[in-house]
């Protein structure tokens, strides 16, 4: 498969490339890349995903509105996941500055240690398009602790972005605790996940995202955690008999500058940065539903994979599980973490517990979405989550 070949050729190169001499020629490429005066400048976006991933089509999009704002004086040029190495190769380059822009999710924790509290589990509301507003409104993105944990690692958090459900799948069905025993999930990088799976009796095991269709194949990994549109796009699902929804967590990713180079910009540049991150807010909720919704389609239409809807019973069993995983959070990250974390309790508020149900396809955006908006003045419509139709687990 494509992405396959693209994954062992650029470990290839980032193995080739490594050490601080690679870094600093990445970096001096870069900046002989940056043409003179009056010609087009480029900034380069490193993401974790391939061509057709919803960090894919949040780039591209956010590129085609750069290009418009600046008049075609900015071009944002993308390398998708693979091309710049591992992940935790991206984050590298994009602290050095040899990238600009770059996506950060569960590996990052290893980098910036606060961003784990988006591996917490059972920590935000159960209406997506509520999350996503949420995490980019004022209090949360321009939340001095968040930037302050971004930027003690030469990096400054632009935008967040949610990507769907985090879905389990398995070779066996998952609906309690025992029956995690035994199985060995891949988990991403990252010390909450690991503690989150193992409260949950499984064996986490890390293996970086282009190895893993071979170790779920080889026998190595039982189960594996990913938003829908990766069980499909990465042919996971391929692997795996059974499909969990526990509505646990959202998969969330951060958009990053390379701090030394946000500082640097022009008020304009800035601005229209600022601009497009907004703009993005209510068009990325709307791609990873829709992308989410059809990949399911594909997945059931070319398997006979099993698909499980945790009862709210169910998960709440997961939940009670979940709970002193917080406290990890603030011993691995201290006073600012459990700021931080406050914070986000504060603005979804507690005690959200409802059956998981299937995705809601999202047929209309709403345009008046923006960062700033408070969720209380724009999603009361949204706030009714107390979907128990789901009695017992569903299975199709
Ligand atoms: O599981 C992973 O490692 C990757 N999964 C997704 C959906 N995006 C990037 C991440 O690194």
């Amino acid at each position: 498969m494509k992405w396959r070949n693209a994954w062992v050729g650029a470990v290839a190169l980032a193995l080739a490339a490594c050490g601080d001499d690679a870094e600093q020629q990445a970096a001096q490429s870069l900046r002989d890349e940056q043409p003179a005066t009056g010609q087009v400048e480029i900034w380069r976006f490193g993401l974790e995903e391939i061509e057709g991933s919803v960090q894919y089509e949040y780039a591209n999009r956010f590129a085609e509105i750069i290009s418009e704002k600046t008049d075609g004086q900015v071009e944002v040029r993308l390398f998708p996941y693979g091309q710049l190495g591992g992940l935790t190769d991206i984050y590298d380059q994009v602290q050095a500055g040899a990238v600009q822009l770059a996506f950060g999710s569960g590996f990052l924790g290893g980098t910036v240690p606060e961003s784990q509290l988006f591996s917490l589990n059972f920590i935000l509301t159960d209406d997506e398009l509520r999350n996503t507003q949420i995490l980019n409104g004022e209090d949360f993105r321009k939340n001095e602790d968040l930037i302050d944990a971004f930027r003690e690692r030469s990096l400054h958090p632009l935008a967040i972005v949610p990507e769907g459900w985090q879905v389990w799948t398995a070779n066996k069905p998952v609906r309690a605790p025992e029956d995690f025993a035994g199985l060995s999930i891949r988990v991403m990088d990252n010390r909450l996940l690991r503690d989150t799976y193992s409260a949950y009796g499984a064996n986490p095991t890390t293996m970086e995202y282009g190895e893993l269709y071979s170790g779920l194949q080889l026998g190595q990994l039982d189960a594996n955690i990913q938003p829908v549109f990766a069980h499909q796009e990465m042919d996971f699902y391929q692997v795996q008999d059974y499909m969990i929804f526990a509505n646990q967590a959202q998969f969330i990713a951060t958009v990053m500058a390379n701090a030394d180079w946000y500082d640097n910009l022009s008020d304009e540049h800035e601005q229209i940065i600022e601009d497009a991150v907004v703009e993005m807010v209510p068009h990325i909720h709307e791609v990873q539903t829709r992308l989410n919704s059809e990949r399911l389609d594909i997945i059931t239409e070319n398997s006979d994979i099993e698909i499980i809807y945790l009862t709210p019973e169910e998960r709440a069993v997961f939940r009670e599980r979940s709970l002193p995983v917080r406290d990890v959070f603030v011993d691995i990250v201290g006073t600012r973490g459990e700021k931080l974390l406050d914070v986000l309790l504060e603005q979804v508020g507690e005690g959200v517990s409802v059956a998981a149900s299937e995705p809601v396809m999202v047929t209309e955006t709403n345009d008046s979405i923006d960062s700033g908006e408070s969720p209380a003045q724009t999603d009361l419509d949204h706030a009714d989550n107390t979907n128990d139709n789901t009695a017992e687990s569903v299975t199709r």
